[in-house]
Order: structure tokens, then sequence, then C-alpha cells
């Protein structure tokens, strides 16, 4: 018993000090389907991940576009159709993903020598101050997308 104790003393202190720790707000899997139309937006997916306290996403920009929106698909009357979102909410530790056939940025005319590169630079401006910049990987439309996870797909719809 008192084995025991001494070994299992140590892990508890251990989970303790990792309780305290505060968590960090993150964004990643950021990616861009870039349209093969260049008068056509084209769609940008991400996950944020929550921090310690809930904020509120306020916006996303990109030097690399002209216009960059938050947008929700919901169904009206049997139809797939876009709403924009002035704001998310990022509840603290929470896990909010935007992804095809539910939320997604709608980003107008990507400057095509940064898509180029491959990567394109975006601001994520937080309620709480914080601006995180994320490099989206930028996917040519046609090429093999990551698999999408049953939440539908937005390829048949129009932008
Ligand atoms: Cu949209």
């Amino acid at each position: 018993m008192r084995s025991l104790l001494t070994t299992l003393l140590p892990a508890i202190g251990l989970i303790a000090l990792t309780g305290c720790e505060k968590a960090p707000l993150y964004v990643d899997k950021a990616t861009i389907r870039l349209s093969p139309n260049p008068e056509t937006p084209s769609a940008g997916y991400f996950t944020v991940h929550g921090g310690s306290d809930p904020v509120t996403l306020r916006d996303v920009t990109s030097e690399a576009a002209i216009r960059v929106e938050m947008h929700d698909s919901v169904m009206k009357n049997g139809m797939m159709s876009m709403q924009r979102l002035d704001s998310v909410d990022i509840p603290a530790k929470s896990v909010v993903k935007f992804e095809p056939g539910g939320r997604h940025l709608m980003i107008w005319k990507v400057n095509p020598g940064i898509a180029a590169t491959g990567k394109v630079t975006l601001t994520f401006i937080f309620s709480n101050g914080d601006r995180i910049l994320v490099d989206a990987a930028v996917q040519k439309t046609g090429e093999a997308a990551p698999k999408d996870n049953g939440m539908g797909n937005m390829g048949n719809m129009t932008h």
C-alpha cells in the first residue's frame, strides 16, 4: 500500500500542475480551395482551438486577397444556401471547425502570384485583441482534397 501511494503521489502532482496551465488559443488546418475562375470566390477552411477564456472570432483578413468573408451553409426550403457571419463564438477550450458543407471562408481574388507559392497568409482577429497569422495551404480545385468527414460537399454549390 505504501509503495502504491509513493508511486501515485508524484503523478497526481503532475496532473494538478498541467491543470493550472493556460490553454492557448490557436488556429490550424487552414486550407484554401482555389477557384479555377478568378471571378468567383475561393473557399477557405480551418479549425480554431479555444483558449482558457471564451472569445469571439471577429474577422479573417488576408493581404493576398481583395475581400474575405465568413459564411455559414444553411438549408432553406430544401436548398443549400449561404449566410454571412459577422462573428463566430469560440467557447473556452472548444474546437470550432470551418469545413466543407458548413462554415467556410469566401475569398475574393486571391493574388495569383502569392497563390502560386502554395501558401496564403490569413489573419484571424479575435475579440480579446489576439491577431493570429496562419499560412493556409493552397489547393487548386481538382487536386485531391482532404477527406470530407460526412459533412456534405460544397462542390456543386454556386458561390
Ligand atoms: Cu460562402
